[in-house]
C-alpha cells in the first residue's frame, strides 16, 4: 500500500496553496448540509474547519455521503477551490471519500450548546471537540509552555514533588484523606510548596507543574477540587524579589498567548487589546491596609484581620486596569508558614496577586520563615503539631536561608486570559464537589 500524504486542513488558507491544488485530508464531519444534487460538509481536524462539497454527479461518492452524519471520521481526495461563499474563502471539491466510521447520531444539540447546561459537562468527553473548548485547549497549551519557557530561560531547575503526603500545607479543612495501604494520615497534596523549600538547599532556583489538591465543600466559579499548580521557591529571595518574578511570569505568558494564539482568542470573542494593556510591567502593588480602607470606603463590613473572599476581590480589582499585588495580610489570613515581618510582627511578609476583570486571586506567595525557633513557636500559636512537621522543620537546622516562593494556580490564569465565566472550562476535565466524571 502507497502511504497518503495528508495536509493539515488549517494549512490549506496559506496563501501558497494555489487554486486547483489536489489535497488529501483526514478528519471529522462538523456539519452537514444536504441539497438535491450536493452535499456540503465542514470537515475538521486539529488544526482548523474546511468546507468540503460533493456533486451527485461524482460517481461512486454520494452512495458514501449520503449517510455520513456529524462526527463520521473520514479521509477526503479533493481538488482545493477558492470560492468566496465558502466560510474561509476556500473549499474543497470531493474526488474520493473514504467513511472511516459512520457515527452514530452524535448526542451534543444545538439547544444544549446554547443553555450551557451541566449536560455539556456529562458529555465532556465530546464537548472538547467543539471550537469553543479546542480554542481553550490550545491557549492552556500555550500557557504551559510559556511557564516551562520562563522558569528555563531564567534558570530555574524544574523539579517534582510527591503527591501523597502527611501533613496539611494550606491547613486540614480542605485534605483529601486516602486510603494508603491501610495507613492513616495521609493525604493528597495542596501544594508542592514544602518539597520545593527542601530542593532549594540542592538547586537554589526550583519550580514544578502539578496537580494540587483540595476538598472544597462550596461550589464556585474558581475553585476545583483538583487543578495544576505552578510553583516557585527561591534560596536567599526576599519577598520584593519573588514579586518581581511573579510579575514578570505573568506578562511573559500573556505575551507569548497574544503572539500566538490570536486565532483562538477571537473565537473565544475575548479583547486582545485589553490583554496587553493588563500585562503591561509593574503591576500596581497596595498594602492590605490601603486594600481595606478601599473596601470600606466602597460598602464593605470588612475589619482589619478579615481574608477577602470572591466579592472583596471583585470589587478591589475593579479599581486596577492590571494585575494587583496585596501585599501584607495579617498572620491570622494566611498558612503558618509565612514568615511575619520582623518591622511589624502582625502582618506576614506576604503578597496575593489579583487579576483584573473581576477575576481575582491568581498567585499567593511570600517569605518563609527560615528561624527553627519561630517556625516551631507559629505551628503551635496555629493549634498543629510540630511533630507533623519534622522533616521541614529538620531544613532550619543546616543552613538555613532566607528564601520565598509562591504558587500560581494555572487553571485561573487560564479563566482570566481565555475570559471565561467559570473555572471549569479553563480544564479538559473538571474536579469539583460533584464531579468526578467523565
Ligand atoms: O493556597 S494558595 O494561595 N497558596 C499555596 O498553595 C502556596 N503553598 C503556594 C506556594 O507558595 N508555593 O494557592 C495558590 C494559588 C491560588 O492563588 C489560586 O490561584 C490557586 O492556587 N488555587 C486554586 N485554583 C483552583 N481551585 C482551587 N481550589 C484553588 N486553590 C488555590
Amino acid at each position: 500500500m502507497v502511504a497518503i500524504e495528508f495536509t493539515e486542513i488549517g494549512k490549506l488558507f496559506s496563501s501558497d496553496v494555489r487554486d486547483g491544488t489536489a489535497v488529501s485530508i483526514r478528519g471529522w464531519v462538523y456539519r452537514i448540509r444536504k441539497l438535491k444534487d450536493k452535499v456540503f460538509f465542514l470537515l475538521r481536524d486539529s488544526s482548523g474547519v474546511i468546507q468540503c462539497v460533493v456533486d451527485k454527479n461524482e460517481e461512486g461518492i454520494w452512495e458514501k455521503v449520503e449517510p455520513l452524519t456529524i462526527e463520521s471520521s473520514v479521509t477526503v481526495k479533493g481538488v482545493l477551490k477558492y470560492d468566496k461563499r465558502a466560510p474561509g474563502g476556500r473549499e474543497v471539491h470531493v474526488k474520493d471519500i473514504m467513511v472511516v466510521h459512520y457515527a452514530e447520531p452524535f448526542p451534543i444539540t444545538e439547544d444544549a450548546v446554547r443553555s450551557e447546561s451541566e449536560y455539556l459537562l456529562d458529555v465532556r468527553h465530546l464537548w472538547i471537540r467543539s471550537s469553543y473548548m479546542t480554542s481553550i485547549l490550545k491557549i492552556r497549551h500555550t500557557v504551559f509552555e510559556a511557564i516551562h519557557e520562563y522558569f528555563r530561560k531564567n534558570g530555574f531547575y524544574e523539579v517534582q514533588a510527591p503527591m501523597f503526603i502527611t501533613a496539611a500545607v494550606e491547613g486540614g479543612a480542605t485534605l483529601f484523606q486516602v486510603d494508603y495501604f491501610g495507613r492513616k494520615g495521609v493525604y493528597l497534596t495542596q501544594s508542592s510548596q514544602f518539597y520545593l523549600e527542601a530542593l532549594i538547599y540542592a538547586l537554589e532556583k526550583v519550580y514544578t507543574i502539578a496537580p494540587s489538591f483540595r476538598a472544597e465543600k462550596s461550589r464556585s466559579r474558581r475553585h476545583l477540587s483538583e487543578f495544576w499548580h505552578a510553583e516557585a521557591e527561591v534560596a536567599w529571595y526576599s519577598l520584593k524579589d519573588i514579586l518581581r518574578i511573579e510579575e514578570e511570569l505573568v506578562a511573559y505568558i500573556i505575551k507569548k498567548v497574544v503572539d500566538e494564539r490570536e486565532k483562538e482568542l477571537k473565537t473565544l470573542g475575548r479583547n486582545v487589546d485589553i490583554l496587553i494593556k493588563e500585562s503591561e510591567l509593574p503591576f500596581y502593588r497596595i498594602t492590605y491596609d490601603e486594600a481595606l480602607e478601599i473596601l470600606k470606603r466602597k460598602g464593605f463590613e470588612v475589619e482589619w484581620g478579615d481574608d477577602f473572599g470572591a466579592d472583596e476581590e471583585r470589587a478591589l480589582v475593579s479599581e486596577f486596569d492590571k494585575p494587583v499585588f496585596v501585599i501584607g495580610f495579617p498572620e491570622a489570613c494566611k498558612a503558618f508558614y509565612h514568615r511575619n515581618d520582623p518591622e511589624r510582627p502582625e502582618v506576614t511578609l506576604s503578597a496575593d496577586l489579583l487579576a483584573p476583570e473581576g477575576y481575582g486571586e491568581i498567585i499567593g506567595g511570600g517569605e518563609r520563615i527560615y528561624d527553627k525557633d519561630e517556625l516551631v513557636k507559629k505551628i503551635k500559636r496555629f493549634g498543629l503539631d510540630p511533630k507533623d512537621y519534622e522533616w521541614y522543620i529538620d531544613l532550619r537546622r543546616y543552613g538555613s536561608v532566607p528564601h520565598s516562593g509562591f504558587g500560581l494556580g494555572v487553571d485561573r490564569l487560564v479563566m482570566w486570559i481565555c475570559g471565561l465565566k467559570h473555572i471549569r472550562d479553563a480544564i479538559p476535565f473538571p474536579r469539583d464537589i460533584r464531579r468526578v466524571y467523565p
